[in-house]
């Protein structure tokens, strides 16, 4: 199957899709959000010594998770990973519950059991499940995309995963099943260029990480990943030809992490160059410059809306600190086996 990319739109496509100016700005804010949410996460892990253990931050792939999530509807089902904080937010989970996971708070996602790396399951809002073992999403993915199918229901699933992921057991077998049972399934490989400490050349023998998902006979885009109208308009395509032939569909959204895998990785594997050059090309910079050009918005309107962002995230951390834990009593009622 050929490959297709999804790079250098034309500089107006976007307004084919409804994307007028209010809309743009929202999504501008979604992703600014997850931006401030992620810093104060990362603050209060490395300068306040207030959260400790596992954590994975979204910082510099904002684009993907709400270009996609944005494009997708409400009712769309979410399979993700442990680097999940961006895609809760991006599915519109109320960032009180997201941040009072991450305290482990009663009044948390997970009721404040499965703290930061599955802290977006919330079924509620068609976040099923985030799962820590890599690649494990995607037959779980393959799954329900089958039941949608199976029960006749106008859905789709979306599964997010990393570069690292490809190279699993999992990600062969789901794919397969995934183009022979023709699932509506939308596949969404964030390569970020790291799995942990290990450049994606190191780890795969294939030409590019879409070439592999056509070896499938699954259609398969190359697709800006710091660039949210790009992203946008590849899910919107994707989606139209996952409903009509009811068929996965894949996207390779090219990123770079920020930052080190977890939290506490201050990754110096990384060449200083490299770092630099992707720094240029922040996701959030480039859709500010857009918008700017676009005279959608000036500074000061930035200015604005980053404050109030900033007193949505501190009003999350005081809705955590202040909510109870879990009562022993009723931990048996969230177990089960
Ligand atoms: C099956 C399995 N193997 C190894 C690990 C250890 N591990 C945790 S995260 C990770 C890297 C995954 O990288 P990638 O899929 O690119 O996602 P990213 O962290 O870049 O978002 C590895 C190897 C694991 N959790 N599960
Ligand atoms: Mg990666």
């Amino acid at each position: 199957m050929e490959l297709k990319m999804i790079k250098n739109i034309e500089p107006r496509e976007f307004e084919k899709y409804e994307l007028n100016r209010d809309r743009l700005l929202r999504l501008y804010r979604k992703m600014l959000e997850i931006r401030r949410f992620e810093e104060k996460v990362e603050e209060l892990f490395l300068v306040k010594g207030i959260l400790s253990g596992p954590s994975h931050l979204y910082l510099g792939q904002e684009a993907i998770a709400v270009g996609v999530l944005s494009a997708l509807k409400d009712e769309a089902l979410m399979v993700t990973t442990y680097r999940c904080h961006g895609h809760a937010l991006a599915k519109g989970i109320d960032m009180n519950l997201l941040m009072a996971e991450l305290f482990g708070k009663s009044t948390g996602t997970c009721k404040g059991l499965g703290g930061s790396m599955h802290a977006s399951i919330y079924p509620e809002k068609g976040s099923i499940y985030a799962t820590a073992i890599v690649g494990s999403g995607i037959p779980i993915a393959v799954g329900l995309a089958y039941s949608l199918k199976h029960q006749g229901k106008d859905n789709l699933v979306v599964c997010f995963f990393g570069d690292g992921a490809v190279n699993t057991g999992a990600f062969h077998e789901g794919l397969n099943l995934a183009a022979l049972w023709k699932v509506p399934l939308l596949l969404v490989c964030e390569n970020n260029l790291y799995a942990m400490g290990t450049k994606v050349e190191r780890a795969l023998s294939s030409k590019s990480i879409a070439d592999r998902a056509a070896s499938y006979n699954i259609e398969s885009f190359v697709v800006d990943g710091n660039d949210i109208l790009s992203v946008y308009i590849a899910t919107k395509k994707a989606e139209k030809l996952i409903k009509e032939g009811i068929t996965p569909v894949f996207l390779e959204c090219r990123t770079y992490r920020m930052k080190g895998h977890g939290v506490y990785d201050k990754a110096e594997y990384r060449p200083k160059g490299e770092v630099e050059e992707w720094l240029k090309r922040d996701p959030l910079i480039l859709f500010e410059e857009k918008l700017i050009s676009l005279n959608y918005i000036n500074k000061d309107e930035l200015k604005r809306m980053d404050e109030e962002v900033k007193r949505e995230v501190e009003g999350s951390v005081i809705f955590a600190m202040n909510s109870p834990i879990l009562d022993f009593e009723e931990l048996k009622n969230h177990v089960y086996g």
